[in-house]
């Protein structure tokens, strides 16, 4: 690609991130922080140390990459039946109403399990294109919405033992990541709109009351079965929990959150399970992290570190503009380029969070076209630059750069370069403060050593160092490129020169 047209192309890729940046700007998620004297009793809250640093946390913090695989029956019609097309999130389907809706659709949809038998399914094959993607964390959705278990569950008849297919996919899916090392976590949709007992409202009769307790009872035996059955499991990855009914159970869910970590001290739950009485969900009412890990971050990044408040936290992202489950039709939809992927990864971990990418398979259990090539050329990009990504966080102490994005490991910085400079030459800003200077820099791409020289500049009050990595003329990448800056201690990093007489 011309390098004309590819400054074009990066640049859309750094508008992209920047407007994602500043969208989640605009609905500014900064945590606010609670005067001692606003602070109230909460009973119900964390009850783990949001800062839990064990081997499982130590893994989680550090995986930098994840998918995210929806699959379910909502699969079958991906997005469209007979012709008429579904205006909402692909998974949705069953909720599919009003006059653009086949006639009695919901009845059509739950007995669509009686045609699942997913000819193309290979659980393995899966496996080894995450892992060639450079995937360390899974997380895979046992029931959505719509109540549908890909498990055989003993307490619900709709589930996979009743299709054609007949086979336990959450088993097969367990076994295949981990056998490629690759660690899962259980996706598990709260909200379930085939179960009589469930409803959305807070209960109120005696009869709504008895109903959703035994929906509570329910979600707690297909929980504890699920950790059962699959023990390999790292994690639970909680959905559909903001309906009153849930959040008025507060008692129940905290309850339910000290039986699963008493029976598994490892599991690793985010912040989307439950919320305190107050009904503050993701936070308490006095701020503090409901989990493990931040899972507020969906299709939507962070603007700046801060925000997080040093908790570990994951950004999860359709390559559609919002379907998780497999759409037909990606025509008039913008699909995420692998470049535009690779900035949203590199933006998350250069703030400590890991990236988790969203892959929607069709009713014969292959994935879309589009998600294959996104697969492959993501793998290419790990296989070279994976050093910057796996265990990286953000390159405290370093300002931001325009280039792209520092993460940093041991004494490594790496600069992942979207916006590559007119003169080849990247200006690296030292501060003062900073016992730390660059002592060489390599190009990932090709391991190449690059010149690097001290330019102290000498501005005015101004208490930086600067140091320039001269990149080669021809060097051509239609991808984002890094270079790995290894850095020494410096006593004394005080700029020389004299400021100014005005
Ligand atoms: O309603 C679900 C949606 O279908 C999808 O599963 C996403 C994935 O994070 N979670 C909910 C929307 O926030």
């Amino acid at each position: 690609m011309k390098r004309v047209s590819l400054k074009i192309h990066l640049l859309v890729i750094a508008a992209l991130c920047c407007s994602i940046g500043t969208l989640s700007a605009q609905k500014n998620y900064a945590r606010a922080k609670i005067k001692p004297e606003k602070l109230v009793e909460i009973n119900y809250g964390p009850i783990v140390d949001p800062h839990r640093n064990d081997d499982a946390m130590k893994a989680f913090r550090g995986y930098g990459l994840g998918q995210f695989i929806h699959w379910g029956i909502y699969a079958i019609p991906g997005n469209e039946w007979e012709g008429h097309l579904y205006r909402g999130a692909s998974e949705w389907i069953r909720s599919w109403g009003g006059s653009s809706a086949p006639k009695n659709w919901a009845y059509i949809y739950d007995n669509l399990y009686k045609q699942f038998d997913p000819k193309d399914f290979d659980a393995r094959k899966w496996a080894k294109q995450a892992k060639e993607m450079g995937v360390k964390y899974l997380i895979f959705t046992t029931k959505h919405h719509d109540g549908f278990a890909l498990w055989p569950s003993k307490f619900s008849s709709y589930n996979i033992s009743g299709t054609p297919y007949k086979k336990d996919i959450v088993k097969e899916v367990v076994d295949a990541y981990t056998a490629e090392g690759i660690d899962v976590f259980l996706y598990f949709s709260v909200m379930e709109w085939s179960n009589p007992n469930y409803m959305g409202k807070k209960p109120v009769t005696e009869e709504e009351k008895a109903k959703f307790n035994k929906f509570l009872e329910y979600t707690k035996n297909q929980i504890f079965e699920l950790l059962g059955n699959y023990s390999q499991v790292k994690g639970l990855w909680f959905d559909g929990t903001w309906d009153a009914s849930w959040v008025s159970s507060y008692k129940y869910t905290y309850q339910l959150e000290k039986d699963i970590r008493a029976k598994y001290p490892r599991i690793i739950i985010g912040s989307r399970f439950r919320n305190d009485e107050y009904g503050k969900r993701h936070f308490d009412s006095n701020e503090k992290l409901m989990g493990d890990y931040e899972q507020v971050w969906e299709r939507k990044l962070p603007k700046e570190v801060d925000w997080l408040d040093g908790n570990a936290w994951e950004a999860v992202m359709t390559i559609t503009p919002g379907d998780w489950g497999y759409t037909k039709n990606w025509e008039n939809k913008y699909i995420k380029t692998t470049n535009d992927i690779i900035g949203l990864m590199m933006k998350s971990v250069s703030m400590n969070g890991n990236f988790v990418l969203n892959f929607g398979p069709d009713g014969t259990g292959k994935m879309h076209p589009g998600e294959d090539k996104i697969a492959r050329e993501l793998g290419e990009w790990m296989a070279v630059n994976r050093e910057a990504v796996y265990g990286a966080q953000n390159a405290k102490g370093f300002p931001d750069t325009p280039y792209g994005y520092f993460t940093r490991k041991d004494n490594n910085l790496y600069l992942t370069i979207f916006n590559r400079p007119i003169d080849n030459i990247v200006r690296i800003t030292v501060p003062s403060e900073t016992k730390e200077i660059p002592k060489t820099a390599t190009l990932m791409l090709n391991g190449k050593m690059l010149m690097l020289k001290h330019a102290d500049i000498g501005f005015d009050v101004d208490t930086n160092s600067y140091y320039d990595i001269i990149l080669p003329d021809d060097l051509q990448s239609n991808r984002p490129f890094v270079v790995k800056i290894n850095l020494m201690g410096a006593a004394d990093n005080k700029k020389k020169g004299v400021d100014a007489h005005m």
